[in-house]
């Protein structure tokens, strides 16, 4: 099952019921009376966030989304029936837009956030009411809308494919996505969590970047929206001698975020200097550290799980 962060849907509210014309007749002032109901309102669509969910795969095979439709009016004063809403659930930090032109509907960037998208049409109003005629009732709204999921994360790792970003994960907050010796092995994002007290701070692995990754290189930037709403970026580096030089592999990094959104580079940011168990590790590292500094770099292990600790203190630090 792969990760879908757009779709499109359609979506429409229920129309309102008709309005009843009807009469009775009153022997006791012996006259004919109207006593048509109204008809019920018809139900909205409603796009609500549900924190369980991860992505938006579940509207795959659920394009067309219908509220129902109001019941109508019965003799006797009978008021037809609402007809039911219509839930949309999505993941928190799904964008909604209209397709037509594109313009924001809502962020849903809050847990319990919910926002009506289709209203439902008013029921016709029966001849009880009216007296005279009944009135029609009014057509459910309908829209396309494009739904966009940027996960709601507070760190993002980014890295050239194969440095070991998952691995960190994994050893950090015991997520379990798949890591591999060979590129590209996370396919989509995964999301972690680290506590802080009563604070939990989520860390989210993205796909390896590459050189022109925002030509469509390697899997693109694709899922560099996903670390958009990152207060904190951390750059993994591989230093085994497979891996591009640090201080190379961080220049194209910094020039791959930029292109895709120059706010990236706005963001803190420091490097884990991955594979220090490695011979030829410790000269690289001690290069890109006179390069960029010591408070920019920390050395890790994920073999011999050496650094985690001042890892996770210095993720802490930045939300203190
Ligand atoms: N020697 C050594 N190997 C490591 C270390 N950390 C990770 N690796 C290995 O490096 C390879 C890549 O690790 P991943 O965690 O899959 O790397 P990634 O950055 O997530 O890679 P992509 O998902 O392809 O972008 C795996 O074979 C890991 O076992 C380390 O500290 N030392
Ligand atoms: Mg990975």
């Amino acid at each position: 099952m792969s990760f879908i962060d757009k779709t499109k849907i359609y979506v429409k509210a229920g129309c309102g019921g008709k309005g009843c014309f009807s009469f009775f007749f009153n022997k006791k002032v012996a006259k004919r009376l109207s006593d048509g109901g109204d008809g019920g309102k018809g139900g909205d669509v409603i796009v609500k966030v549900n924190p369980n969910l991860w992505d938006l795969n579940h509207l795959k095979f659920q394009r067309h989304i219908k509220a129902s439709n109001g019941v109508h009016g019965g003799s006797n004063k009978k008021h037809g029936k609402n007809g039911a809403d219509k839930i949309v659930e999505v993941p928190q930090g799904t964008i909604i837009r209209e397709a037509k032109d594109n313009l924001l509907i809502r962020d849903l960037k809050n847990e319990d956030t919910s926002i009506l998208v289709a209203k439902g049409g008013k029921g016709g109003i029966g001849n009880a009411s009216t007296k005279s005629e009944a009135k029609v009732p009014f057509e459910g709204e309908e829209k396309v809308l494009n739904l966009e999921l940027k996960l709601l994360a507070d760190v993002g790792l980014v890295g050239f494919p194969n440095a070991g970003k998952t691995t960190f994960l994994n050893t950090l907050c015991q997520t379990k996505g798949k890591t591999a010796e060979y590129p590209f092995t996370t396919l989509d994002p995964l999301l972690g969590v680290i506590w802080h007290k009563d604070t939990a701070i989520k860390i989210a692995d993205i796909p390896g970047l590459i050189n022109d990754a925002h030509k469509s290189k390697g899997l693109g930037d694709l899922f560099l929206k996903h670390i958009q709403r990152t207060n904190i970026l951390i750059f993994v580096m591989g230093l085994a001698k497979t891996d591009p030089l640090p201080w190379d592999a961080f220049k194209i990094l910094k020039k791959e975020l930029r292109e895709f959104d120059p706010k990236l580079m706005g963001k803190e940011y420091f490097i884990l200097a991955n594979k220090m168990d490695l011979p030829g590790a410790e000269d690289k590292f001690k290069s890109l550290e006179k390069k960029i500094g010591k408070d920019y770099v920390l050395p890790i292990s994920m073999v011999n799980k050496t650094g985690i600790e001042d890892a996770r203190a210095k993720i802490i630090s930045f939300f203190q």
